[in-house]
C-alpha cells in the first residue's frame, strides 16, 4: 500500500541546494518511492548547536510502499552517500534527511521517533512543511497554530532558487 510520508532535508557544508537536490534525485530514482511535493528553498540560522553556517532546509511529500524502516534506512543511505560524516552532535552536514510524518503511524522506538520528536519546535521544519500541506495536524495539533506558536527563529525563503 502507498503510504504518504513528510521528509525534511537540510545543509550546511559546500553546495548547500545541490546537495538537496541530488538527495531528491536519489529518492525520485527509487522505485519504491515518489516525491510529489517540494518545498521552496530556506536559508535559516543554525539551530542548538550555533558555531556553524547557516543552512538550506526544505521539505518533501512523498508517497512510498515502502516499510517505514526501510524508508529510514534509504534515507541513511543518501546521507552516507553524499558523504555525511557524523563528527560533533548537532553539528555541520553535508546533508540530513529526517522522516517527519507517515500518514497513520507513530513510532516511538530508538531508532525510530515518529513524528519527528523536535519538529513542532522548529520553523525550519514547520514553515516549509506549512508550505506543502496547510492541512496537517500533529499530535493533535494544526500546523498553521504550531507555526503561529513558534518563537523567533530565522527562516528566510530563497527567491533566487528552485527545483
Ligand atoms: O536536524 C536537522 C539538522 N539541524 C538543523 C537544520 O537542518 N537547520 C537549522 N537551521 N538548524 C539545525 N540544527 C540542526 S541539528
Amino acid at each position: 500500500m502507498w503510504n504518504r510520508a513528510y521528509l525534511s532535508l537540510g545543509s550546511n557544508m559546500g553546495d548547500k541546494v545541490g546537495h538537496l537536490k541530488e538527495a531528491v534525485s536519489l529518492l525520485e530514482s527509487h522505485e519504491k518511492i515518489s516525491v510529489l511535493d517540494r518545498s521552496s528553498f530556506y536559508t535559516t540560522s543554525p539551530v542548538g548547536y550555533l558555531e556553524q553556517d547557516d543552512f538550506v532546509n526544505a521539505v518533501l511529500g512523498i508517497e512510498t510502499i515502502l516499510e517505514p524502516e526501510a524508508l529510514l534506512e534509504v534515507c541513511q543511505a543518501i546521507e552516507s552517500k553524499l558523504n555525511r560524516v557524523r563528527t560533533i552532535r548537532w553539528g555541520p552536514r553535508t546533508i540530513d534527511v529526517d522522516i517527519l510524518l507517515i500518514d497513520g503511524y507513530t513510532s516511538q522506538t530508538d531508532r525510530l521517533f515518529i513524528p519527528h520528536p523536535r519538529m513542532c519546535e522548529r520553523a525550519f521544519v514547520l514553515i516549509p512543511l506549512c508550505e506543502i500541506n496547510a492541512c496537517i495536524c500533529i499530535n493533535g495539533l494544526s500546523i498553521v497554530d504550531l507555526c503561529r506558536q513558534l518563537g523567533e527563529q530565522d527562516v528566510r525563503k530563497m527567491d533566487n532558487e528552485n527545483w
